[in-house]
């Protein structure tokens, strides 16, 4: 039926240009290719949003074995790229988990700590969040030395809780890890089970009375003092780059001080009548969309960056 067959290729050309996904490993001055050394993906740059599934270790379809190993330095600066900035608000977060044998041929069913979260900052009763084209953190140098899985999680949550549903958008970088120490990091959590539909900081309304938040996931575990880690966050990203409540050094870059916050309202442009509407939260613009770009009465389309305009 030629309706149907319009509807499959709109729904496939949308599976491949909406949201996305962290897809390359930076360590040292080495950009390295797409998915080289990140477990790549069956799902193109959409979220999981199963709480239950395994598919939030790694994303859907991650295979290690078709995924090489990089070999870094307890300490080594890493930073993950992405197709698309980071354009949903939410906390991003790295873990990390000890493979038992190779990085390859784990599962990721072992315990994992986390080893960084940029969460929102709140300034003046209005929030931002650290939405990037790119995230840089160090592997923690007292670290015992071996394969890991690394990985990497942006926590959607700007369509809230209960009509929305949180989408976790995650990569995983296998890595071997030699320099390091003795540490025993902690606490750990397993995955799945590390996320629940009861975490504050999942079932937020970021939209109303959104004054603290406690990022998902155990709490970020690091060496101390003695193995402290240098943040570095760039971007060519336009949202605001924010440094997050831990005490520890970030810089940011000077393209982010030209940014604006993902306070500032900006009204999209309406040239027709439409006979469409969104609902309130849903996306109403951005760079390649093609949907809807009306409101519901009681919102109006709120641009939070070029890739993203949202009914609030
Ligand atoms: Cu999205």
């Amino acid at each position: 039926m030629k309706g149907y067959t319009i509807a499959a290729l709109s729904l496939a050309a949308s599976n491949v240009s909406a949201h996305y996904i962290f897809q390359q490993l930076t360590v040292g001055s080495t950009k390295n290719a797409v998915l080289k050394y990140i477990r790549a993906n069956s799902n193109f740059n959409q979220p999981v949003t199963d709480l239950t599934s395994t598919d939030l270790r790694c994303n859907v379809g991650a295979n290690g074995a078709t995924t090489e190993t990089l070999a870094v330095k307890a300490g080594d600066k890493f930073t993950f790229d992405l197709d698309t900035p980071v354009y949903h608000q939410g906390p991003v977060s790295i873990y990390m988990s000890k493979a038992p044998g190779t990085a390859a041929s784990y599962d990721g069913s072992g315990a994992w700590f986390k080893i960084y979260d940029w969460g929102p900052t709140f300034s003046g009763g209005s929030s931002s969040w650290t939405l990037e084209g790119s995230y840089s953190f160090a592997i923690p140098a007292c670290i015992p030395n071996g394969d890991y899985l690394l990985r990497i999680q942006s926590l959607a949550i700007h369509n809230p809780w209960p009509a929305g549903i949180p989408q976790f958008y995650v990569s995983c970088a296998q890595i071997t890890v030699t320099g390091g120490g003795s540490a025993t990091p902690g606490p750990t959590a397993l995955i799945p089970g590390a996320f629940k539909a009861t975490d504050p900081g999942y079932t937020v309304n970021i939209y109303s009375n959104f004054n603290n938040y406690t990022v998902p996931g155990p709490a970020v575990w690091s060496c101390g003092s003695a193995g402290s880690n240098p943040v570095t966050t760039t971007s060519v990203a336009t949202t605001p780059a924010t440094t997050s409540s831990t005490t520890k050094p970030a810089t940011t870059s000077a393209q982010a001080l030209t940014s604006t916050t993902l306070s500032t309202s900006t009204r999209a442009a309406t040239t027709s009548a439409a006979s469409c509407s969104v609902a309130k939260y849903g996306q109403c613009g951005g760079s390649g969309f093609t949907g809807c770009t009306s409101c519901a009465s009681g919102s109006t389309c709120n641009k939070t960056n070029e890739y993203y305009s949202q009914c609030l």
